[in-house]
């Protein structure tokens, strides 16, 4: 791995302009220099236990964790101090799986949690903030997928066979039954999404305490089956994210619950149906709900690469993409993390396309985690852990905590400067 990157040397001597001074004001219930005001786009601010606004960047980690009969991603402490060595990063949105929380109706692993644990700590040794994503595509394992247990998942013999891309798999009848089980769209059977609400609540209680946790991604793309758009998302959906506020709330009052939208529509520029979801934490206190959609414009969700701004149509989905999130996250009084986004770096517009996101997401006030740290063509690092073109376009600085009301903050690569803004 190369050494610091040059920026690094050159940031400490570089221009970081803070507007306005400290106010008075700003020392308030939750200590000084609580973030209060909302972003340039009009959402909240994720804040940290202290109530400084975080500018999260990092990667998710990992896709390998999908398949590993383990269920934990392939990385070793060593990695976990490399990237941050080669990428400044200071968030990763870290996977887990139902079937290794929940490998049976009511059981839940706790040397499977305790091994997360020793990871998040890996991270939060090295000042990250890890997000839990209860990640699943294709429902789980026994659909061609990953995420759910074998015993949650009924067919009713219903095929599920392999595609190309694998995001045709959601429309394979065996995997369609499994959601439309899940959602109770088919009646029968057990409860499966209170067996899901209380994995969560498993998962939560081993973490409540555990500072380095910034909160917890309740599902990673749903996906409706046979009920689809607002009525899914506005219907089963939005239940079941209650169920699962209500069961973590029963536990941890404090981290954060990140909702994402369904897999199809709005991460692709759509308007989501998602309504606006109550916090339980008591006492009066704010609400602690960010959104987390991801970003995977059509063209590229199906393999393309970035045609850039000749072309109109990526840039018109990158403007829609951020216009309805905004929308969205007004709606819904939350902070926006751009879950995942992330394509073949070896394809044509690539490093423009990651650095054209990473911009929006400054100016939008958003976190970001890349897809994804697994070593290979998507990666900043290949198979063998070189770096790829990919390494410096996300090597970038970025303010980590702002104590106050951020204003704003850009990076100029070709000036080699960081302007940030606050109040
Ligand atoms: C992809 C992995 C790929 C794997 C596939 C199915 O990169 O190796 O075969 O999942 O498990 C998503 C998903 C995320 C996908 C990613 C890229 O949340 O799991 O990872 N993607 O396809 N949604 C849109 C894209």
């Amino acid at each position: 791995m190369r050494p610091p990157a040059a920026w690094r040397t050159w940031a400490v001597g570089c221009a970081v302009l803070a507007v306005a001074a400290a106010l008075l004001y700003a020392v308030g219930p939750k200590g000084a220099g609580a973030a209060r005001a909302d972003t340039a786009s009009g959402h909240r601010w994720i804040t940290d236990r202290q109530g400084r606004a975080l500018v999260l960047r990092g990667l998710s980690t990992a896709s390998s964790a999908k398949s590993a009969a383990d269920g934990l991603p392939w990385i070793k402490e060593e990695d976990v101090a490399r990237e941050r060595r080669a990428l400044g990063t200071n968030f990763v949105r870290f996977l887990l799986q139902w079937r290794k929380v929940e490998p049976a109706p009511g059981a839940y692993d706790t040397a499977y949690l305790d091994r997360v644990a020793e990871r998040v700590r890996w991270y939060g040794e090295r000042g990250y903030h890890v997000l839990l994503d209860m990640h699943q595509d294709l429902y789980g394992p026994g659909t061609g997928g990953n995420g759910a247990p074998k015993w949650a998942t009924r067919t009713d013999g219903l095929p599920s066979a392999a595609t190309d891309p694998w995001e045709l798999g959601y429309a394979e009848p065996g995997t369609v039954r499994a959601f439309d089980r899940f959602w109770g769209t088919a009646e029968g059977g057990r409860d499966l999404r209170a067996h899901y609400a209380r994995a969560w609540r498993a998962v939560a209680e081993r973490f409540a305490d555990d500072d380095a946790v910034i909160g917890y991604d309740l599902m990673n793309e749903p996906w409706g089956g046979s009920v689809q758009g607002p009525a899914f998302e506005a219907g089963p959906l939005a239940r079941l994210y209650e169920d699962c506020v209500g069961a973590i709330r029963e536990v941890d009052r404090d981290h954060w619950l990140f909702v994402e939208p369904s897999a199809i529509g709005a991460n692709w520029g759509f308007a989501t149906g998602l309504p606006r979801l109550d916090d339980p934490r008591g006492d009066g206190d704010e609400a602690r709900i960010a959104y987390a959609p991801h970003l995977y414009p059509l063209p590229m969700d199906l393999g393309g690469g970035y045609t850039g701004d000749t072309r109109r149509r990526v840039d018109a989905s990158l403007a829609s993409w951020r216009e309805q999130t905004e929308r969205t996250a007004r709606r819904l009084g939350a902070p926006v993390v751009i879950g995942e986004f992330g394509l073949d770096v070896g394809l044509p517009g690539a490093m423009e396309y990651v650095e054209k996101v990473q911009r929006m997401a400054d100016e939008m006030g958003a976190g970001i985690a890349y897809w994804s740290n697994d070593p290979g063509p998507w990666a900043p690092w290949d198979a063998e852990l070189r770096p790829t073109a990919l390494l410096p376009v996300l090597d970038r600085p970025s303010p980590r905590a702002i104590a106050g009301d951020p204003v704003s903050y850009r990076w100029d690569a070709r000036a080699r400067e960081l302007t940030v803004s606050w109040t």
